[in-house]
């Protein structure tokens, strides 16, 4: 029912800026709203993502000295929960992002230099995007190991809190995941089954996302019995991080389930409270096998496989 889907890495321009809203018109309980300065400073930075396309190299951004304290305010906030509930495939790619994309709480980090070295270990890369996408939209990009990264900063006047992606979620939440080859592979997963999907598909696989990318928990198998973040909703959240991997405490606290993308694919979410529902993986190995298994499964005419030497899709 779908008739055209991004066949070639080029392709992804075409979607690039089908941003939802135009990545600047802040709704009116925005912390930025009333803020012209950021407002002005939000329509500079969409311009930017919007001149890219897919084979020019990602701009250097200057970030401001108040856009460089609000980085500060996050990093400073969340280091220390990293160590205790973030999984060790986080923690080991961000001491490299550290030596390697200049990861520290004084500066913010390149996206050009991040999609560089994340392509170099795991050819997985980022491209700028102004704002959201469709789910359809969003998820075909990671068909093609490609994830639309916002390169705005949330509002200074609340820190620890973004109504929408922004670069403390995409780089300190997103990125370092993006350095383990498995998590690539999960992610393209999804990617892969969305090329053409029905829009009841988008749904089920914007749900597997949400509970896996966003908000998975897995074990780690030197510590099986502690909590473990991969999600990046729970890596750049300095709340719910500790929430969800502190489990199930007596009759409160959320619901911890075993990850099955079955049942994640039918599972609704709040998008403005914590999560009641988490879904735990034996290990990101596990999470990819069963997403494989479940992608495989969906009712669909043709399977899509990626060339990453030819950047193209193929149809069998
Ligand atoms: N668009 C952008 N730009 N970033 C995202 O993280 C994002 C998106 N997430 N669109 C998508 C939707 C996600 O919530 C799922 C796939 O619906
Ligand atoms: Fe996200």
């Amino acid at each position: 029912e779908v008739d055209w889907f991004p066949r070639h890495i080029s392709e992804l321009d075409l979607i690039a800026n089908r941003t939802l809203d135009a990545g600047i018109d802040l709704e009116a309980d925005h912390p930025g709203f009333q803020d012209d300065v950021y407002r002005k400073r939000r329509e500079e930075l969409a311009r930017f993502s919007k001149e890219h396309s897919w084979n020019k190299p990602i701009a250097h951004i200057e970030y401001t000295k108040d856009e460089v304290h609000c980085w500060s305010m996050v990093w400073d906030k969340m280091e220390q929960l990293w160590q205790k509930y973030a999984c060790h495939e986080y923690l080991d790619a961000l001491e490299l992002m550290k030596k390697h994309c200049n990861y520290n709480r004084d500066s913010i980090p390149q996206q050009a230099d991040i999609s560089k070295f994340l392509e170099s270990r795991t050819k997985f890369k980022l491209r700028p995007v102004s704002g959201l996408l469709s789910s359809r939209d969003f998820l075909n990009g990671l068909a093609f190991r490609t994830f639309f990264c916002t390169q705005y900063i949330r509002h200074s006047s609340r820190p620890l809190y973004t109504p929408e992606p922004d670069i403390c979620h995409e780089l300190l939440g997103h990125a370092p995941m993006f350095a383990n080859q498995d998590f690539c592979d999960f992610s393209q997963e999804i990617g892969l089954a969305s090329l053409g999907a029905s829009d009841a598909d988008i749904e089920k696989l914007a749900r597997c996302y949400w509970f896996s990318v966003e908000f998975g928990l897995c074990k780690d198998r030197n510590t099986p019995s502690e909590l473990k973040a991969y999600g990046a909703g729970l890596l750049s959240s300095f709340g719910e991080l500790e929430y969800a991997c502190s489990g199930p405490v007596v009759e409160v606290g959320p619901t911890i389930l075993e990850w099955d993308p079955e049942v994640a694919s039918k599972q609704d979410f709040p998008i403005t409270t914590y999560q009641p529902v988490y879904f735990l993986a034996e290990s990101l190995q596990d999470a990819k096998m069963k997403m494989r298994r479940f992608c495989e499964d969906l009712p669909r005419p043709f399977f899509a496989r990626y060339n990453s030497q030819t950047q193209t899709i193929f149809i069998d």
